[in-house]
């Protein structure tokens, strides 16, 4: 496929909540979209960073800075059989693998619609229903979060996973599973701990947790495996897992038994199968991770869930949890917590291009002439 052109947009959204994790509070987010155009069809990505860099380097402006000047200007105008050739093209770009990832994504949706398959097919994924949790952001009272666990267990959700910091662990955790003795918890410490903390972990390793995510720092596997070797409770491991080597590299070292899946952090749809080829063959558990996504990321999450490895319920909960209006129809909601997938080619998403329009504050084109503004 040839892609002609490319546009992007960057559009400013609010959540319906303000998400406290370790690292910060969000609420008021720049989400860029990459709308690809080949063939008379479109494909569709999503920027998944944040605006600032507190979970990884890449940022917002990052992301669309490394598309205008370095991925987008390699592509438009070039044609690609497969996503492993349009990579390869990409070989010379270290890191910036959200800012990939939007791209490559966007072309698994235009080779689907080429194909005029739904994009599980392609991704060799099973159609089956999708379980999923909810990610449940730093509260500051014990009875606030027990008080979002009652809700969202009510809801059906199949797994809920507390943020936690220093000082905000053992206690609302402890009273969450005191109100749901039976049921399936995590908490994400996205990297805020350091082995001196071990206390904190074996407190929490006498609650029945299904994993512990990303406890110490992102890039210490080796305390990562000391820790796990003191613990009952597997280890999750997100912000450490970039590619198929650093899953190989942590199963190997057993820094972890559980890997989070996030299409941006692995560079799209196909490193997302090679971290997966991995975790099945270490016997891992993977599940499919969030970046509180629109319409277009949350679609391309529940696709990539489709696949076999994804055994544990993932965090792509209903949008309507997070937004007023999404930018997609139709609008992806869990049912007890459980996702449908879209039908249709592709995606199986279509754009509402009014409400786009009305929350677009940039946006760039990139076709035969090179970029416009
Ligand atoms: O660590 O999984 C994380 C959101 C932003 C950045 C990092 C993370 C998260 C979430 C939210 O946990 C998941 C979601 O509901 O989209
Ligand atoms: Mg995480």
């Amino acid at each position: 496929m040839k892609i002609e052109r490319v546009e992007l947009r960057e559009l400013s959204v609010r959540l319906k909540f303000r998400f406290e994790t370790s690292f910060g509070v969000e609420q008021d987010l720049r989400k860029i979209i990459l709308i690809a155009h080949a063939d008379g069809l479109e494909g569709y990505g999503e920027v998944t960073a944040g605006n600032v860099p507190g979970y990884s380097y890449e940022t917002a402006d990052t992301a669309w800075t490394a598309l205008e000047h370095y991925i987008l200007p390699r592509i438009v105008g070039r044609s690609f059989a497969t996503p492993a050739e349009l990579l390869t093209a990409l070989d010379g770009i270290r890191g910036h693998n959200m800012a990939v990832a939007t791209l490559e994504t966007a072309f698994w949706d235009l080779q689907a619609k080429a194909a005029a398959v739904p994009l599980w097919t392609l991704l060799g994924g099973i159609e089956r229903p999708i379980e999923v949790g909810a990610s449940i952001g730093i509260q500051g009272s014990v009875a606030a979060t027990v008080e979002q666990a009652e809700r969202h267990a009510a809801a059906g959700y199949k797994r809920l996973k507390f943020k936690i910091k220093p000082g905000w662990d053992v206690e609302p955790l402890r009273a969450v599973r005191e109100a749901l003795p039976g049921m399936p918890l995590s908490v994400d410490a996205n990297s805020a701990y350091r082995l001196t903390d071990a206390r904190v972990f074996y407190q929490l390793d006498e609650l029945g947790l299904d994993y512990i995510e990303q406890p110490l720092a992102h890039d210490d596997l080796v305390d990562h495996a000391k820790l796990q070797a003191m613990l009952a409770t597997p280890l999750c491991l997100d912000e450490s897992v970039h590619s198929p080597q650093d899953a190989r590299k942590a199963l190997e070292a057993d820094a972890g038994r559980v890997i989070n899946v996030k299409l941006g952090r692995v560079r799209g749809h196909l490193g997302a199968r090679r971290v997966s080829d991995v975790a099945l063959a270490f016997g891992a558990p993977v599940w499919c991770g969030g970046m509180l996504e629109l319409g277009i990321g949350r679609a391309h999450n529940l696709h990539l869930t489709t696949h076999e490895a994804f055994t544990l319920p993932g965090d792509t909960s209903s949008a309507s949890r997070y937004w007023d209006e999404d930018i997609v129809d139709p609008l992806l909601e869990a049912e007890a917590g459980v996702q449908t997938l879209p039908t249709g080619p592709g995606l199986g998403v279509t754009l509402k291009r009014d409400l786009i329009e009305r929350l677009t504050v940039r946006r760039a084109e990139l076709g035969p002439a090179g970029a416009r503004g």
